[in-house]
């Protein structure tokens, strides 16, 4: 797709996009109708390769709404994938993020043509800075709940939408049965891009988070509006700032995204497998 976004335009209709989108991708793909989605952030790129057959892999620029990455790092494609048990998944590869400045309605446009396209579950991750100091970089943790600082939302007007259990407490399980040692977390979701101060750190810490990142909690409320059915994992690839001693830097956390690669997509892969 060449030129501006049609999300850009503030008169148009973001769910008549998704639902063009979708229509782009079961054109593309000739698959109907998808069943999962997963965003994968830094980190989980290879559960791509592990959950079953990529029968196509499409330029995101090819999909209305979406527009390339931003950054090293993340991938700009979707990918359909047959999986083992009959189901169709979406690979997400192509994140936008709130700080790069197009607006929530680009931020959650994945997550929405991904519900438009039939999926009715949708496995968000990312990674992120931990608050707690037991989890060492390469670490991955459910998320349990969210808290927002972005002071926006992916809903407007008068749209009044329950978030009690917005990360579902059967996937949750469904993970802790593959994998019993994984941890749980509130992630608190900044606008970055610059990452957090040791004091707001704290900040986060003294209202409950666990988890610091830039990512997923508007995803995770566009996912509910569109009733799916969320699970959130997060690798901690970075404790956050002031909890350890030294800077945080980009490379460090791509570093650490890949060293923990295998085996956090291997374990992804298994869970999708039980879905
Ligand atoms: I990877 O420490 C990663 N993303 N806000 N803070 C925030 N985002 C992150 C961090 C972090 N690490």
């Amino acid at each position: 797709m060449h030129g501006a976004n049609p999300l850009d335009d503030p008169t148009a209709d973001p769910f008549a996009i998704a639902a063009d989108a979708a229509a782009r991708i079961a054109e593309l793909t000739g698959v109907e109708r998808h069943d999962v989605a997963l965003t994968l952030g830094s980190g989980w790129g290879r559960a791509a390769d592990l959950i079953g057959e990529t029968t196509h892999t499409i330029p995101a620029t090819e999909v209305p709404g979406f527009s390339k990455p931003a950054l090293e790092g993340h991938v700009g494609t979707l990918r359909s994938v047959s999986l083992p048990n009959g189901k169709r998944a979406l690979v997400i590869g192509a994140r936008t993020h709130y700080y790069e400045g197009h607006g929530v309605r680009r931020v959650v446009h994945s997550v929405r043509t991904a519900a438009a396209t039939g999926a009715t579950t949708m496995i968000l991750t990312n990674g992120a800075g931990g608050i707690r100091e037991t989890w060492t970089p390469g670490t991955p943790v459910l998320i349990s709940d969210h808290i927002n600082l972005t002071a926006d939302s992916p809903l407007e007007g008068a749209t009044f939408i329950d978030l009690t259990d917005l990360y579902s407490r059967r996937l949750r399980d469904l993970a802790r049965s593959i994998d019993p040692s994984l941890d749980e977390g509130v992630y608190c979701q900044f606008r970055g891009p610059h990452y957090e101060t040791p004091a707001e750190v704290q900040m986060a810490k003294a209202i409950g988070g666990h988890i610091v990142g830039m990512s997923t909690a508007l995803e995770a409320i566009a996912a509910r509006q569109a009733g799916m059915e969320i699970l959130g994992m997060s690798l901690i690839t970075n404790l956050a700032a002031g909890i350890q001693q030294t800077p945080l830097s980009h490379e460090e956390v791509i570093e650490a995204g890949r060293a923990a690669e295998s085996v956090i997509s291997a374990l992804l892969a298994k869970i999708v497998a039980e879905l």
